[in-house]
């Protein structure tokens, strides 16, 4: 687990004078109430974060979970906080926390809570909401809504507390189900009235639960592991894909010694990359679509064969038409049984943590492991030489303006020289782009727009990457991607963070360069275009961060460079040439796109 925080103030020794204290033993007699139980609950959970957004009815509960010790960060848009918790709990294994208001708060939530299920992440919407009695009959209340039936088919598991002996129980609810089996988003609904209610101190103490083994261990069946290492054995083109859920295990050790010691190609998924270093030799990553088709037995761990996948099947993977299966066998190490058979055939499934599968695995793993044919070796070696060095030729031509290519070459060295730094990415080719050139180190550094390619993450993963990573961040950012969460800029600079933000500035959605399809010179600009040439770098300024408009690559080294050196809030506008994108980025095939323009 990584435990490092940022700088920040010594925790506060509880000071709200106004409430008594919650030390139930010190002070038999007092009462304790809803705000409070609800602290304590989550601070005897470990929880020392909130992501959030104040407002009625949980005002008071900001100002009071950091007056009792908790770092509460407060952003501009609950969207932003969402993603934060979220991402907060892919780095951290535990629960992020989210607290809105009630409906428009709730709804601004729900959107990273929606992400967070989809991609796996633990973390808890915590929402204020309205009076349920005055909700139920509909009869107009303020921020009215009934936010529970709202919340349920987008999350894991959703739960109201009506009572302030029950929150104990609303609070250990929550975390188990958003970090047990596989981890998701939960909703957890508090009522105005919950939070003045009062009761003993003591009882209220006694009520609170600290949850022992909140994500129990799943130990894989041994037959199901002997089933796979026999498939895998037995493969002569063997190839291991890491997906984000193993990336999450943070089985490090284990992953990384069960790629050497079978000796099997591997290829990381987004955010599975730097689990192993992406210069470790048998990374097939330059590889990719040589490896896809050509592999007999494909080990899937803690990634699903969903959309980024192609699916399991299709030309991706050697099918003859696009919903063809290649002929692959697959082993799918997950940790839920309905995984398996989602797309194609999964002839070994491994149920159970990653942990404890990879385990199971490596048990079976000695030294008579056959090490993968010289001719599979060798026939990716010579794949991944020829288009490294293609590559290579790329990143070397220095273009003006500049294009992705010359500038990812400098955010590449950067992250290389700063291996620790967090990566946050989001874009189409601003995202794609940096996938493919900036390699990564460590494991979970590489944060990005997950399953659903969702714009908006970046401030909020900025955020929280500095807050629980404690490490350098650095985001790499399309410029219609930044706009969904640029006013954060505020956030990052109010609690100082050591965000570097780079705007990969190309004036529009996949390129500037689009016009009115109508053909009207004077009319409305294309609907993918922004103003041209915008100055993003003095949003930073306004609130007292460094801000930089850079035309080249030296000058975007020379402030990158800066950034890190001195730690200070930095938005660098990298301006590219408009015309270097493509539509869609490298899912130009998804788009559905008329035969001819009208
Ligand atoms: C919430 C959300 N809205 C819209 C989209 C559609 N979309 C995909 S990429 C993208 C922006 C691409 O432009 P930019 O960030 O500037 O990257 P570029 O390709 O120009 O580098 C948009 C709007 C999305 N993925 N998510
Ligand atoms: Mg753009």
């Amino acid at each position: 687990m990584e435990s490092a925080t940022a700088a920040r103030p010594a925790p506060a020794t509880p000071v709200d004078p106004a409430t008594p204290r919650t030390d139930a033993a010190a002070q038999p007699q007092q009462e304790t109430d809803g705000f409070h139980l609800l602290i304590d609950a989550l601070k005897l959970n470990g929880v020392d974060t909130i992501f959030g957004l104040p407002g009625i009815p949980i005002t008071d509960l900001t100002r009071k979970a950091q007056a009792a010790g908790l770092r509460v960060i407060s952003f501009r848009h609950e969207q932003n906080a969402g993603y934060a918790a979220s991402i907060a709990g892919f780095i951290t294994q535990k629960p992020g926390i989210c607290l809105t208001v009630s409906a428009p708060g709730f709804l601004n939530g729900l959107t990273a809570l929606a992400n967070a299920t989809t991609n796996c992440f633990p973390m808890i919407l915590v929402s204020g909401s309205s009076e349920r009695e005055i909700v139920d009959l509909q009869q107009g209340d303020y921020e009215e809504m009934d936010q529970l039936a709202i919340a349920k088919p987008l999350c894991k598991a959703a739960f109201r507390v009506l009572h302030a002996e029950d929150i104990g129980v609303g609070v250990a609810r929550a975390i188990r189900a958003a970090v047990s089996g596989r981890p998701g988003g939960v909703y957890l609904d508090l009522p105005a009235k919950l939070f003045p209610q009062t009761m003993d101190a003591v009882a209220g103490r006694n009520s609170l639960i600290e949850v022992v083994d909140p994500a129990p261990k799943q130990i894989p069946g041994p037959d199901a592991v002997t089933r796979a290492l026999d498939l895998l054995k037995g493969a002569k083109r063997p190839l291991i894909i890491l997906g984000k859920g193993a990336a999450y295990a943070q089985a490090d050790a284990d992953i990384r010694a069960l790629v050497e010691k079978t000796g099997i190609p591997y290829l990381p998924m987004a955010m599975a990359k730097g689990l192993l270093p992406d210069t470790h030799e048998l990374s097939a990553a330059a590889a990719r679509s040589f490896v896809l088709p050509e592999a007999d037995v494909v080990m899937l761990i803690g990634a699903r064969l969903n959309w980024l996948l192609s699916h399991g099947k299709g030309k991706t993977w050697g099918g003859d038409t696009p919903k063809a299966w290649g002929g692959q066998k697959f082993i799918q190490v997950d940790i839920s049984p309905t995984e398996a058979d989602s797309n194609v055939r999964i002839d070994a499934p491994v149920v159970g943590d990653i942990g404890s599968c990879v385990s199971a695995l490596l048990a079976g793993i000695d030294a008579s492991w056959p090490t993968p044919p010289a001719e599979w070796m060798d026939a990716i070696s010579e794949r991944k030489t020829r288009n490294v060095a293609k590559m290579a030729d790329t990143l070397a031509k220095n273009p003006s303006p500049m294009n992705f290519h010359s500038a990812l070459n400098v955010v590449r060295d950067i992250v290389k020289a700063n291996p620790d730094a967090y990566l946050v990415n989001e874009g189409a080719n601003a995202l794609d782009f940096t996938r493919s050139i900036v390699d990564m180190y460590e494991p979970r550094k590489r944060l990005d727009v997950g399953t659903w390619g969702v714009m908006g993450i970046g401030m909020g993963y900025s955020i929280a990457a500095a807050v629980v990573g404690g490490q350098q961040v650095i985001a790499v950012e399309g410029d219609s991607a930044f706009g969904f969460s640029g006013m954060e800029v505020e956030t990052i600079c109010r609690y100082d963070l050591p965000v570097c933000v780079v705007i990969l500035n190309n004036n529009g959605v996949y390129r500037g360069d689009e016009t009115n399809w109508a053909g009207h010179v004077d009319g409305d600009p294309s609907p993918l275009v922004f103003v041209k040439n915008a100055r993003y770098e003095k949003l930073m300024e306004a609130f007292g961060g460094v801000g930089a408009y850079v035309t080249t690559p030296a000058e975007l080294r020379k402030t990158m460079e800066d950034a890190i050196r001195s730690r200070k809030p930095t938005l660098i506008n990298a301006m590219i040439a408009e015309g270097a994108g493509t539509e869609s980025g490298r899912i130009t095939s998804l788009n559905p796109t008329a035969k001819k323009k009208p």
